[in-house]
């Protein structure tokens, strides 16, 4: 797995609104805020099960209804076309 070049890092950001760059870190981060812990839930449950097929796991937080989540990929020591494509999904289960 090969890290994303600057171009991609820079239109991902772009093309990502909610995801921010996190200090210190080659990783993207957000914070989802649902009506209640159910909504919350569901929402990670879909994201776990796509995590579980592509083997690729998020970095998350859960608090009642809020989520944070940190996308990296450890085997490529930052940000890869695996953190795009799970930020898409994840994008894709929000709308
Ligand atoms: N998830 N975010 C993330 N990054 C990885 O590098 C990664 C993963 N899930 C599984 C995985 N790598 C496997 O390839 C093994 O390294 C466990």
């Amino acid at each position: 797995m090969k890290k994303l070049s600057e171009a991609e890092r820079t239109s991902f950001f772009k093309d990502f609104p909610q995801w921010s760059s996190v200090e210190g870190r080659d990783a993207a981060k957000a914070t989802f805020t649902f009506k209640d812990f159910n909504e919350a839930f569901g929402f990670m449950t879909r994201v776990a099960l796509k995590a579980d097929q592509t083997d690729h796991h998020p970095e998350w937080f859960n608090v009642y209804n809020r989520v944070e989540i940190t996308l990296t990929t450890h085997d490529a020591d930052g940000l890869s076309q695996r953190d795009v494509d799970l930020a898409a999904f994840i994008n894709s289960v929000l709308t």
